[in-house]
């Protein structure tokens, strides 16, 4: 059976999962936090999470997961038929990671474990989630979903990119990004509201205690 190595409340390992469950796809989960097995380097050669570990072998990289899931497992497809709707599906999926989650990211010394971002690059990655957003609003029109009336990898991957854009971001400037993009905040709590996320989102918030306590020990 196929394995899901990660984490609750990593949001790429919750991006893997929500398409695994939305997918009933059979796995096992083994619960892995970065940095404490060296030997799961041999798994996901960069030492992150998560990773999937198939009939074949390892794979890391969310997003060459996801495409790989969608793949091996077309029943329940998450991406259009169309060569160039799918296209604009990856189009999204890429802003979403390359100008919400990693930004945000360079916040999360300070957010999570209270060492000090500095201000250069607290206005940097402000200005380039400034600039997602308004990239977001060109290219989304949620109606329900990103690409209409079937939810796709680009609603996954937005969900789980803005989870980790919206923490810091708040946290940080006490920014609400959602409120920059037309129509996103209703889109946002659509997407919460499935079973999926709820089960995610909940068993992210039991874990995020021991969490953030074992990176505060680092
Ligand atoms: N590029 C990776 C990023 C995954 C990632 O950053 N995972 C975090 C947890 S949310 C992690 O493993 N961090 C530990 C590290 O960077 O060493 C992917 O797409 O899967």
């Amino acid at each position: 059976m196929l394995k899901l190595y990660g984490f609750a409340v990593s949001n790429y390992f919750n991006m893997v999962k929500h398409v695994l469950l939305y997918k009933g796809i059979a796995f096992d989960e083994v619960a892995t936090f970065p940095g404490m097995d060296p030997a799961y380097n041999s798994k996901s050669p960069m030492g992150k999470v998560p990773c999937i570990e198939t009939e074949q072998g390892y794979l890391a990289e969310t997003s060459v997961i996801l495409s790989y899931l969608e793949a091996a497992y077309p029943a329940r497809p998450l991406m259009p038929a169309d060569e160039w709707q799918r296209a604009k599906v990856s189009e999204l999926m890429k802003m979403a990671e390359l100008y919400f989650e990693l930004p945000a990211r360079r916040l999360f010394p300070e957010v999570l474990a209270g060492k000090k971002v500095s201000d250069d690059i607290k206005a940097e990655v402000r200005e380039t989630i400034a600039k997602g957003c308004k990239a977001m609003a060109q290219l989304a029109k949620p109606s329900p979903y990103m690409f209409g009336e079937a939810m796709t990898m680009g609603d996954v991957a937005m969900r789980y990119c803005l989870v980790t854009c919206k923490l810091a971001t708040q946290a940080i400037y006490q920014w609400d990004v959602v409120a920059e993009v037309p129509g996103l905040r209703e889109w946002d709590e659509m997407m919460a509201g499935s079973d999926i996320a709820k089960q995610l989102d909940k068993a992210m918030q039991e874990g995020m205690t021991a969490f953030l306590a074992a990176v505060n020990a680092k």
